[in-house]
């Protein structure tokens, strides 16, 4: 970096900050080498780089090879321990923007009440349990930690796209994680919760519960990052100018609406394309299809912190938006991919404990713990304090203070001065007093014994998983017994799997029965159901009795909120040669004019030939293609290639699959035989002749006669509908 460019970083005032930021600092960092000789990393200009410096060309290598000896090093020392939970993740850039000022009530965070500033962001998306190369679409929690590079410094929201976790305090984190993860003696299984240690911890720990549905529902297959809603988990508080705090519960909710994979899907893609979500968060940015999500808050004001029949300390909790609704204050627009996985990607370090000011922490036993745990976290992976200074972790807020040194130092601290209070340096940097950005800690009032215990008020294991039971639509509802029967089928034990059953008995019978029947235990008889109250001894929490709760909350099902949109949604479209021409033209605009994307996929790649003489390049065969890597298929008519794929298994299994997994399919004329071949079953087709569009299930099809705008505009509704689970017959597939 140039003198004037670090003056010109250090100069960076409040008011210059702007979306584009922090792409100025990390600028100063690029390196491209389009037009440039390669050289060492002392600059030394190479002439050869492929045969190393031998004495005789079938000789001993030279220790004097200062080259071989450079490249080999580096490479050994590439890489860095990968995060023990959250390992395999992907990032973009991007900003966010408030929608007005109207936050100035509850807090002073600048970035929150400026609706013309453009904050810069970094946002990381992760799986939770497995390793750095595992795959993308396995069940499992997934990670939403955000940085805003805010003109105050930087603030981390270090969130999860499932609202509750598994414990209350954070010392059982490692005990949590251990079990999660593949067993110590042989290393297995690898990215999933479907073995024995981790059930037999969960079913010992039934504050876990409530996050074990979350966890075996959908929300841990989502169809793509862009569709996850994100929860910052714990209760935060926010303060305004005035000195006056709330409680803050942070959401983010994706404009594209939240949408999952179905399991048998999910476990296809992790062998099809195990890169699925990181693919499609890089494709849809490279496309211009720029994700959104809405940051929400649920304010709660500090009156009323025991108004609640559940603690707001305790993150095995949520606070329904039917109590407390979530208000969108402004917009997070992802829209630069990194230049670089490792220097971006990897080296972005968060910690929930880098707040500015305006927001602050509260006793959450959970968040308490996690402030400890990430800056050690970072300090094992980076091997140095240091790692502040990488550019995807600095600040675009102006750094000064006296922490010098240590592995790695970039910056060049000068003068003599490197203490305070001082006066040779005239006490610079000095303390910023509060109206000038200096961060104040809420005086919060705290009085207790020292003691190694548990809240009374955390103790209701069951009733809030009984209400996201509650909450869900049928489908989604066997969807996780579905997955609970996975799961456990994988647990050898059966002592394990019985134990389980019962802490999912006290959820509700029903649905322990339903998995009971699936993996082979009894359905426990007459067991004692704890009634909420029973917990609540403490005169403190009494209050709560009374308190408000909910029976169901509509916004926590998935289905409820489906945002119907075409936008972004990837259709086949399945050719052979004989294929019509027009028909396939017209669709891929229709499709394009709603901002939907569709791929030519064919038995092989290069030209298809259509029935009119016109050629079409094929986008993917059916070696690398797959239904399960699409939204919805679609079949052109045109005899030729009818034929032709009625004898093809390969055509066959991608309409019988994306039957079998709800999608929306659609032909017209002849291709109405290929449904009749596969096993579309349960539907009405239109007659081949007629003039007539028949939608059924999500299956649409055309008569030759038909109008094609009416057909399209079907099949573009179904698409929108994303999957359509009132096909009973899908049981029958055999795909
Ligand atoms: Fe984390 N968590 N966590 N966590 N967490 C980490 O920090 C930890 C928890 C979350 O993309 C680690 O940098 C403890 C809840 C995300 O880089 C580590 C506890 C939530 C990421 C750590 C929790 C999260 C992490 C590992 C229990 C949702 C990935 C690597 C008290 C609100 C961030 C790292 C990224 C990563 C500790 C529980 C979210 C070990 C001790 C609850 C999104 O420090």
């Amino acid at each position: 970096m140039s003198d004037n460019e670090n003056k010109n970083l250090k100069n960076e005032k409040p008011s210059q900050i702007d979306e584009h930021s922090k792409d100025r600092q990390l600028d100063n960092f690029r390196e491209d080498s389009q037009g440039q000789y390669m050289t060492t990393d002392e600059g030394v200009r190479i002439n050869h780089t492929d045969d190393s410096l031998k004495a005789g060309s079938r000789g001993p290598t030279l220790m004097e090879d200062f080259h071989f000896r450079e490249k080999m090093t580096h490479f050994d020392h590439e890489n860095i321990p990968e995060r023990i939970v959250h390992a395999r993740g992907s990032g973009a850039h991007g900003y966010f923007q408030p929608y007005d000022d109207s936050m100035k009530a509850y807090t002073k965070a600048k970035f929150l009440t400026n609706p013309s500033t453009k904050t810069p962001v970094f946002v990381r998306f992760s799986q939770v349990v497995g390793f750095r190369g595992s795959a993308d679409t396995v069940r499992d929690g997934r990670g939403f930690a955000t940085k805003f590079y805010t003109e105050e410094g930087n603030y981390d929201l270090v969130g999860n796209n499932i609202p509750v976790f598994f414990i209350h305090d954070g010392i059982k984190f490692p005990d949590l994680v251990h079990a999660l993860k593949p067993e110590p003696d042989n290393q297995m299984p690898q990215a999933t919760a479907a073995h024995d240690n981790f059930w037999d911890f969960a079913s010992l720990v039934p504050e876990s519960t409530h996050m074990l549905l979350w966890v075996l529902s959908d929300r841990a297959i989502p169809r793509s990052y862009r569709m996850m809603e994100g929860f910052a988990v714990h209760t935060f508080r926010f303060i305004n100018e005035a000195g006056k705090a709330c409680f803050v519960k942070l959401h983010w909710k994706p404009l594209l609406g939240t949408h999952s994979l179905v399991w048998d899907e999910a476990q296809k893609l992790n062998g099809k394309d195990p890169d699925w979500l990181r693919r499609d968060l890089w494709d849809a940015i490279e496309a211009g299809d720029y994700p959104e999500f809405e940051l929400g808050v649920q304010i709660v004001a500090e009156e009323d912190e025991f108004k609640y029949d559940f603690d707001l300390l305790d993150s095995t909790k949520l606070l329904p938006e039917e109590l407390v609704p979530v208000r969108r204050i402004g917009k997070m627009v992802l829209n630069r991919n990194p230049d670089n996985f490792f220097a971006e990607t990897e080296q972005a370090a968060f910690h929930p404990g880098h707040v500015v000011p305006g927001i602050d922490v509260t006793n959450d036993p959970l968040l308490q713990t996690r402030l400890f745990s990430y800056v050690d976290t970072q300090l094992n992976r980076f091997n140095s304090a240091n790692f502040t200074e990488v550019p995807i972790n600095r600040p675009v807020a102006p750094v000064h203070n006296h922490q010098q040194a240590g592995f790695m130092r970039h910056t060049i601290n000068k003068g003599k001065v490197n203490y305070w209070p001082n006066s040779r340096a005239g006490g610079d940097p000095a303390m910023a007093p509060e109206n000038e950005g200096g961060y104040v800690h809420y005086t919060e009032k705290v009085e207790g014994h020292k003691i190694r215990a548990r809240s009374e008020s955390f103790n209701d294991h069951y009733t809030q998983a009984t209400l996201f039971w509650n909450s869900l639509t049928m489908p989604e509802k066997e969807h996780l017994v579905g997955a609970a029967h996975f799961e456990l089928g994988k647990v050898m034990s059966k002592e394990i799997r019985q134990r389980q059953v019962g802490n999912f008995y006290k959820v509700d019978p029903q649905f322990a029965q339903m998995v009971a029947e699936g993996i082979g235990v009894e359905v426990p008889k007459d067991q004692e159901v704890e009634s909420p109250g029973n917990y609540l001894k403490d005169d403190h929490y009494k209050k709560m009795r009374n308190g408000k709760s909910v029976k169901a909350s509509p916004a926590l099902s998935m289905e409820i909120n489906k945002v119907e949109t075409a936008k972004t949604r990837k259709v086949a479209i399945l050719v052979e040669d004989g294929f019509a021409y027009d028909e396939v033209m017209r669709l891929k605009e229709a499709l394009a004019a709603v901002g939907a994307q569709s791929e030519i996929v064919s038995m092989k790649l290069g030209k298809c030939k259509a029935n009119s003489g016109e050629e079409l390049e094929v986008d993917k065969s059916h070696l690398t293609a797959d239904s399960v890597m699409y939204d919805a298929v679609y079949i052109p008519e045109g005899e030729k290639s009818i034929q032709s794929m009625l004898q093809k298994g390969e055509s066959l299994h991608f309409v019988n699959e994306a039957f079998k997994h709800c999608k929306p399919i659609a032909t017209s004329g002849n291709g109405v035989q290929m449904f009749e071949k596969a096993f579309v079953l349960g539907v009405d087709f239109a007659d081949r002749d007629s003039k007539k569009v028949v939608s059924s299930k999500g299956v649409v099809t055309a008569g030759i006669e038909a109008n094609a705008d009416e057909f399209f505009e079907s099949f573009i509704n179904a698409i929108k509908k994303h999957r359509h689970w009132d096909r009973q017959e899908k049981v029958m597939v055999p795909a």
